[in-house]
């Protein structure tokens, strides 16, 4: 294998290229040979000026993250930056592509940096909750201050090459990648200003109460939207040090900041997440098969989620024949899409002529026959197998060979719906989450029957769509809904045993979650639970524990938000919802119907009943095949649920826990209902075995 750094002299400069596909990390060989091919060019006295760039797609978009955890090897990354600044020769860094996180700091230390057009330049540490490790929290406030340093390295989110010369991050934006930037250094060396070094700037170093009140500022906002978690206040803490302290002592603070916060669990959390979600599309079917086209979609249903899908579709470019019974709800399909583009417009998402030209891609109709040349249909109808059937009979009968029948269903058995259709190798299910054109997660259900090329197909849409897909077998609510209806029943008891819905929202929002349960069934619907559990009511166990709140509710016509009124009132236009005592006096009566005395509840006993409630049932979930692996199911919370992403996903968050106490907490819980609580034999084995849900992530 040759060096993934190549070192190449034209006249006086020498072109350093970082090659270590697909994204050119900065793995431990390339530190090696960058800092070798450094010292190269610095001793060759023909050299003058040194120029740093990245072969292929991208400039190292970071830090190698498989390293990380690992003993550091040198030369470690802030050796090799602070190498390049110390240079007596210029050193200039010609970026493209996405120069992130490590990548970005040798730009930093770099004399000069040039940039194409379409460089998106950031530092996303923050996203594995890490800070910026090299140097990055020293420079670029002396590139730029601190406020816009603080606001990229919080944020995590890249900025465009046009802002990153706006605000002086980077000295000329360049159209040609290779010539360009050996002009540049042509120039350089004709002029006498040849070598500056960022750790010198001081110009933006100045403490006044303007940036003290910014800064506070920014670290309140960041202090809400990352609720919970260390690494943005640690990044404040090193940027604002560089006013208080010199360049070393800073990069310091910052180095023995990052070790750490590599220590930590949500850096670990972060990580894991990081490359579960990348993981997830790497299916057997995928390898095996070739993708049917996907040039032309239908979709049947107008309603909240056909709508969402339709947009989904739209935006990635795929055009769009949606499916109603009549005019009436054709007309409102067609104001739910035309809406959430308005909207786009309104927030100066899309220009008016961008979103005519992705309506042109939209067509509705109430003839089945206008879908005769989709190669994909999916419905989005009532939940309800009767319905759902005779759709698939129709789509049976009009979608051309070759075409995919699939059905957005989010618990019923896509076996069965295959059964009414001559081709049940072309059937599948394609869970979205509400709002479809902005959820991340889209569950790819795989029915007994079903081409491994349909599956393949299902997979490509997702990234068309730019969706993170997790694969699910065929049972009730496929992997994310059926672990829901499991750790719900779980607070259901909690709530039947003594614990308020507000105490159990509570406990689960400063667990990390968006909202707690009840808040997010009012969100959801009432009726859509009520729905489920009328519909499974014939198969229940009559052993099993059974409470009948939410149904008291819903008898009510308490369906949440949407009635103004459920686990909480919504009656004075509040969408948080205040605290309702004739629930409470529901509860109550339920209570002492079945003779419960209602006890306390900490928030520790909460949390930890609902997790091993919702562990339980996904180790089900894994060990009968449903998820391919643990970490799918951490994508499925993750993406779908709110599960808190620097905890990694229920499954992480267990192995962290412990396997072996979470066994012990199902043991306990167990003596009081060895129904609900009976241990998944999947844990009991990992336990036995001294083994974890991460060793069956393969
Ligand atoms: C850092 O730099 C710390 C320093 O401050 C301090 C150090 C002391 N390492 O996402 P994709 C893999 S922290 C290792 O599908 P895209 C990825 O797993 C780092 N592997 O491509 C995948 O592998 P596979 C700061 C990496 O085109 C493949 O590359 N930097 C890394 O959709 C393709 O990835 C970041 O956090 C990595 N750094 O997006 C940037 N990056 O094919 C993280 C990717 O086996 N990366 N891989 O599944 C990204 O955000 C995206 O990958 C990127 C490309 C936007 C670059």
């Amino acid at each position: 294998m040759g060096s993934p750094v190549s070192l190449e002299i034209i006249q006086n400069i020498a072109i350093l290229k970082i090659l270590n596909p697909p994204v050119n990390a900065l793995s431990h060989l390339v530190r090696l040979n960058l800092m070798s091919a450094l010292k190269d060019a610095e001793k060759n006295e023909s050299v003058s000026a040194i120029i740093v760039m990245g072969e292929g797609n991208t400039f190292p978009a970071g830090a190698d993250i498989t390293e990380f955890g690992t003993p550091p090897k040198n030369p470690v990354l802030p050796l090799v930056c602070d190498k390049i600044e110390q240079l007596n020769k210029p050193v200039i860094s010609a970026m493209h592509g996405t120069p992130l996180g490590g990548g970005l700091e040798i730009a930093l230390s770099c004399h000069y940096r040039l940039a194409h057009p379409h460089t998106k330049l950031g530092l996303p540490e923050v996203h594995l909750g890490l800070l910026p490790g090299a140097g990055g929290t020293q420079r670029l406030p002396r590139l730029i201050g601190l406020p816009e340093a603080f606001k990229i390295a919080a944020s995590g989110m890249p900025i465009s090459a046009k802002k990153a010369k706006e605000i002086g991050l980077i000295d000329e934006l360049i159209e040609n990648i290779n010539d360009d930037p050996i002009s540049f250094a042509d120039k350089l060396l004709s002029s006498n200003k040849q070598i500056l070094r960022t750790c010198d700037i001081t110009e933006h170093l100045n403490e006044t109460p303007e940036t003290n009140r910014e800064m506070s500022k920014i670290r309140a906002s960041f202090a809400k939207s990352h609720r919970g978690q260390i690494a943005p206040g640690k990044i404040a803490n090193c940027i604002e040090a560089t006013l208080k302290m010199p360049f070393e002592k800073g990069q310091e603070l910052e180095r023995n900041t990052f070790v750490e916060l590599l220590k930590t669990n949500q850096s670990k959390g972060l990580i894991h997440a990081f490359f579960a979600e990348r993981k997830s599309s790497k299916i057997p079917e995928v390898t095996k098969a070739i993708p049917r086209p996907l040039n032309k979609i239908g979709v049947v249903g107008g309603g909240t989620m056909g709508s969402g899908i339709t947009i989904a579709a739209l935006n990635a470019g795929i055009p769009v024949t949606m499916i109603e019974r009549d005019a009436e709800s054709i007309k409102k399909g067609n104001d739910n899409v035309e809406k959430v583009y308005k909207r786009d417009i309104e927030k100066g998402r899309l220009s008016e002529s961008a979103v005519n030209d992705i309506l042109a891609q939209f067509n509705t109709s109430t003839d089945f026959d206008s879908l005769s040349q989709v190669d994909m249909v999916i419905e989005a109808v009532f939940e309800e197998m009767p319905i759902k059937k005779k759709v698939f009979q129709i789509l049976d009968q009009v979608i051309k060979p070759g075409g995919v029948l699939a059905s957005n269903t989010s618990y019923l058995d896509i076996n069965e719906i295959a059964t009414v259709t001559s081709r049940p190798s072309d059937v599948i299910g394609l869970h979205f989450f509400s709002p479809a054109n902005i959820m991340r997660l889209l569950e790819i259900v795989v029915p007994s029957r079903v081409s491994d090329d349909v599956v393949a197909t299902g997979f490509s849409l997702a990234k068309k769509m730019r969706k993170t897909p997790v694969r699910a077998g065929v049972c009730d609510g496929f992997i994310g809904n059926r672990i829901l209806n499991n750790y719900g029943d779980c607070a259901a008891f909690m709530m039947e045993d003594g614990a308020t819905p507000y105490e159990i929202d509570k406990a689960i929002f400063e667990f990390g979650y968006p909202m707690g349960p009840y808040q997010m069934f009012d969100l959801a619907g009432g009726d859509i639970g009520w729905a489920t559990r009328k519909r499974l009511e014939p198969f229940r166990n009559p052993q099993s524990r059974y409470v009948h709140i939410a149904d008291k509710l819903c008898e009510n016509g308490w369906f949440g938000q949407k009635t103004g009124r459920g686990f909480y009132r919504y009656d004075t236009g509040n969408r948080r919802g205040n605290e309702d005592p004739a629930v409470l006096e529901i509860i109550e009566q339920e209570r002492q119907k079945k003779g419960i005395t209602p006890r306390k509840f900490s928030q520790e006993e909460i949390i930890q009943r609902y997790i091993a409630a919702m562990v339980n049932e996904a180790a089900e979930v894994v060990r009968e095949g449903i998820a391919l692996r643990p970490s799918d199911v951490d994508v499925t919370k993750l993406f779908g649920y709110g599960f808190p992403r620097y905890r990694g996903g229920p499954m992480k968050y267990a192995d962290t826990y412990g396997l072996d106490r979470i066994l012990v907490d199902l043991q306990e819980f167990e003596k009081e209902d060895p129904i609900f609580w009976k241990p998944s034999s999947l844990i009991e084995k990992l336990v036995r075995e001294g083994n974890n849900f991460d060793s069956l992530n393969l």
